[in-house]
């Protein structure tokens, strides 16, 4: 029995992420579609019973902060990868249709502002773990296995630095805890919230996405350093849920930048994380308004981003949504 006792982790999820974020750039009410739930950058809409819009607003976040100006396409550029994945994976989703059309209560004018940052999907009883791959040792493994040791690194052997790439990629669940932030699980912790056999097939669901990922990234010179999945049961049957292999849920390197022992930079972030830095700013909110040069810088990387990842010019996508 696959999905014993997901309703109640569904609830305690709806607790957590239905509550009101700080100040979000899409309004949660700005459409006549009843709202379902906010995310820091994300929001999700109800269709009807059986379908969801989720929508990706051009907010960023930096520091856990949501900055207080846009970077115009960046939900875009998200939607646009997810929806590069989604074709390319052959493995059961809840992605259905970009098509708005036949959405009632919203008019011209809203529609333009989703199109090509909303996907119409299945809605699903999401799973309550974040099924975390890695690839490469960096990030909250990183500091687990350089302080002696964690959930994280339990399968690891010693001798790594960071950055490293791993002997074979592991599979890291997490949670997420009260304070919003993602808690590594144990694998005796995973099993035991969820059981061993869709612990399993999580697993096995997971690596096998990662790989084929990780392989088509490195056919396009990028490492696939980690990634995050989320799935759900919908009439039985487990798909995948949520954005996928997004520079938002995945760490993406440059291949010809990567070296272990070093910390490296954001593709995406690090332009932004850099002017902050330099502003004085204390991570407290509000964060300083960024000039215009650091927005289009960020933009820029946004769409380079999409545009080694798929192959496709970003103009492309914008054009064909
Ligand atoms: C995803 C999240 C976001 C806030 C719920 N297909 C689905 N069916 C039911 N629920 C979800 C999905 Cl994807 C679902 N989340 C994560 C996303 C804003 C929270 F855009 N929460």
């Amino acid at each position: 029995m696959l999905r014993q006792g997901l309703g109640s982790y569904e609830r305690a999820r709806r607790g957590y992420e239905g509550g009101t974020g700080p100040n979000r750039y899409y309004p949660a009410a700005m459409l006549a579609l009843p709202h379902v739930a906010s995310g820091k950058v994300r929001e999700i809409y109800e269709i009807d019973q059986q379908r969801l819009l989720f929508v990706a607003t051009d907010r960023i976040s930096a520091y856990d902060v949501i900055l207080e100006d846009p970077i115009p396409d960046k939900g875009r550029v998200l939607t646009g990868l997810s929806l590069h994945w989604f074709r390319l994976l052959d493995t059961p989703h809840h992605f259905l249709s970009t098509d708005l059309s036949t959405i009632p209560g919203i008019d011209d004018k809203e529609r333009a502002e989703l199109t090509g940052r909303s996907m119409v999907v299945r809605r699903a009883e999401v799973v309550p773990v974040e099924c975390v791959i890695r690839g490469y040792l960096y990030g909250s493994a990183w500091r687990e296995y350089r302080s002696g040791g964690g959930p994280a690194t339990e399968h690891l052997p010693a001798g790594l630095e960071m950055g490293d790439r791993l002997p074979q990629p592991v599979f890291t669940p997490a949670t997420k805890a009260a304070s919003g932030h993602d808690e590594n699980l144990t694998e005796g912790e995973a099993r035991g919230l969820l059981g061993d056999e869709l612990y399993d097939e999580l697993r096995r669901r997971s690596l096998e996405i990662y790989q084929t990922a990780a392989g088509h990234a490195a056919a396009s010179g990028m490492i696939l350093a980690d990634t995050k999945f989320e799935f759900g049961f919908a009439d039985d049957r487990l798909l995948l849920v949520d954005e996928v292999l997004t520079p938002d849920s995945s760490r993406y390197w440059p291949a010809d930048a990567w070296q272990p022992g070093r910390s490296m930079p954001s593709f995406d972030k690090q332009f932004v994380r850099d002017w902050l830095d330099g502003s004085g700013w204390d991570h407290t909110p509000p964060a300083p308004h960024l000039p215009p040069e650091v927005i289009e810088g960020t933009r820029a990387r946004y769409v380079d981003a999409f545009e080694r990842i798929t192959g496709t010019r970003f103009q492309a996508y914008l054009e064909g949504s």
